[in-house]
């Protein structure tokens, strides 16, 4: 089923700024359409966006990415079968530089995302089938969520320096069952707040964004949420996003942590007691994306204990990861397509990772949109992890209800065979 036609639109992210979506009718009139989302602790080792600049929304339109899109990109794929892998080999080689500079990351992105869910319709395939296909896997597993409860730092307006508070189910047997037991702790919480006489307003990521008075208090409240909330067989662990580049010293190589200067071996120790105190499993950007000794130290110290996890440090960028993975500096990777620009390339870096050994984790971005094309590729590629948000915003639930979607039909199939 051939392409007929290709159309950019300037929409908007869930914090009201504009993003692209691609818009790709086939000959028989089935259309598709893939909106890219947008971070605000944005890793400096990303691909680019293109943005206009100028007084507009910002300065953050999306017009010269959106003629990218028609006029560069459109013609090179119309009156073709969709291909995702061909067609971003053939962006990545139009645009030729190595952040996607020249046509956009959010151009290339949203045209690589449409075509991957054209050639699933075309193929009569679910575009999670079609991901397993790219992936050479038969059978697809379901990823646990890692679900964020509190925001703070770049993602809430409150004093909390790390971004993301997450819990994580285990023993559970269905993701149905987990989210069930996660959406009651999110409940638990909202009353223990109101409680306490703290605001129950939302982050940017659908988690709580109230003032604490310091990391501790809030993981002591999630504490009791947990355990007021808890009532099945299953159980729950935490994960931190750190996002340590955003209070990182390049000068002094330290880090600005509640008013004081702490080293990256503080900053370990700091790590280790936490994950002692409360059950941590999992810290992402715990430093710095350009402290690698930091990391080659923390991978020393916690890494056989703990999930060392790399978002900013790497970029979803397959020549990162590698040179990390050479370099034993962290035993996870955050995967997000919009760091690197297509999904062919973001296939590619889960692959590296899955070839050596390290976790994968598939992830949302702080500003997203509707589309819940991310929950596909988290389940094509058998991921293990994904996070996708709280447990509020519609741009976050419409992404768990995909999940439930998926999980309900890979039941009936089962079912049925
Ligand atoms: C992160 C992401 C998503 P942002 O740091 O992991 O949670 O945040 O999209 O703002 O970069
Ligand atoms: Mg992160």
């Amino acid at each position: 089923m051939k392409i007929k036609q290709v159309i950019g639109h300037e929409i908007f992210d869930s914090r009201g700024y504009p993003t692209i979506e691609c818009e790709i009718t086939l000959e028989d009139g089935q259309t598709v359409r893939a909106s890219v989302p947008s971070g605000i602790s944005r890793g400096k080792y990303e691909a680019v966006e293109l943005r206009d600049g100028g007084s507009r929304l910002c300065g953050l339109g999306v017009s010269k990415a959106i003629e990218k899109l028609e006029t560069v990109i459109a013609p090179e794929i119309i009156d073709k079968e969709p291909n995702v892998v061909d067609m971003d080999l053939k962006m990545i080689e139009m645009d030729g530089t190595q952040n996607k500079e020249k046509l956009g990351a959010n151009s290339t992105l949203a045209v690589s995302t449409a075509i991957t869910k054209a050639q699933a319709i075309s193929s009569n395939i679910k575009t999670y089938e079609l991901i397993a296909q790219l992936c050479g896997l038969e059978q697809v597993s379901l990823p646990y969520p890692l679900c964020n409860i509190i925001n703070g730092g770049l993602h809430a307006d409150n004093n909390l320096q790390v971004q993301e508070i997450m819990i994580s189910p285990i023993g559970f047997s269905t993701f149905r069952e987990a989210f069930e037991a996660i959406i009651e702790i999110y409940h638990c919480l909202k009353k223990i707040l109101r409680k306490q006489g703290k605001s129950t307003l939302v982050g940017d990521e659908g988690g709580f964004a109230a003032n604490f008075e310091d990391e501790t208090e809030a993981l002591d409240l999630l504490m009791q949420a947990i355990e007021m909330g808890s009532k099945g067989n299953g159980n729950f662990v935490i994960a931190l996003d750190v996002a340590a580049s955003h209070f990182y010293d390049h000068k002094t190589k330290t880090y600005q942590w509640h008013n004081r200067n702490l080293t990256a071996k503080d900053m370990i120790e700091l790590y280790d007691k936490l994950s002692r105190s409360y059950p941590i499993y999992s810290i992402e950007d715990g430093l710095s994306e350009d402290d690698w000794e930091g990391w080659k130290l923390m991978m020393k110290k916690l890494g056989n204990r703990l999930q060392i996890v790399g978002d900013d440090l790497f970029a979803t960028n397959p020549a990162r990861i590698a040179e990390g993975i050479e370099q034993h500096i962290a035993n996870t990777a955050i995967i997000k397509p919009t760091q690197i620009g297509t999904i062919t390339e973001t296939l590619q870096a889960v692959l590296l990772c899955k070839d050596y050994g390290l976790n994968t984790i598939v992830s949302h971005r702080s500003g997203e949109t509707e589309d819940t094309f991310i929950v596909d590729f988290a389940v094509g590629t058998s991921s293990g992890q994904m996070k996708i948000g709280g447990c509020s915003r519609g741009e976050r639930i419409a992404k768990y209800n995909q999940m439930l979607r998926i999980e309900d039909a890979l039941h009936l199939r089962l079912l049925n065979e």
